[in-house]
């Protein structure tokens, strides 16, 4: 069970952190990578074609801009791809978010929020749950936490 965080450049880290923190807290292995699907063209391709083989069971991919990370990486793959638009220096973020989220029927790419790889890591967690009764537990037990949280907030 593993997870691939991938982003176009390092001014995506910030962002792309909550994602780590997201798998670290649920125990679940990742590797993550700067990839550009414009800068670095081939490595990409590389990159996404051999992940099965690699043992990667999902990919989450943040992007900014003219946002085709994630859209590319599903092209090359056929494991679950996971697009997390980046707001960058234009438009809050719209512009990647439209990016990511109008894929050509046919290669479909899960989109989260503008921003919210949290969310993207949760995404990744609960596809693997279906393999695993233990993370399953897991994702319940995180739920329940907020649920908690929610019924005990006062204002
Ligand atoms: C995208 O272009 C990256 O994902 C990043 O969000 C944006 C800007 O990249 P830098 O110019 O900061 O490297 O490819």
């Amino acid at each position: 069970m593993k997870v691939s965080i991938i982003m176009g450049s390092t001014s995506d880290l910030e962002v792309m952190k909550a994602a780590f923190e997201t798998l670290e807290q649920f125990g679940i292995p990742y590797e993550k990578k700067v990839i550009s699907a414009h800068r670095a063209p081939a490595l990409l391709a590389e990159y996404a074609s051999s992940a099965i083989e690699r043992g990667i069971d999902v990919i989450i991919a943040g992007a900014g801009g003219a946002a085709h990370l994630p859209g590319v990486t599903a092209a090359f793959t056929t494991i679950p791809v996971i697009g997390v638009p980046i707001n960058g220096k234009a438009f809050g973020g719209m512009d990647a978010l439209l990016s990511i989220v109008q894929m050509p029927s046919g290669i479909p790419v899960a989109t989260v929020g503008v921003n919210n790889s949290k969310n993207a890591a949760l995404l990744a967690a609960s596809i693997l749950s279906l393999g695993s009764a233990d993370l399953a537990g897991k994702l319940r037990e995180f739920r329940k936490q907020q649920e908690e949280k929610i019924k005990n907030t006062e204002i």
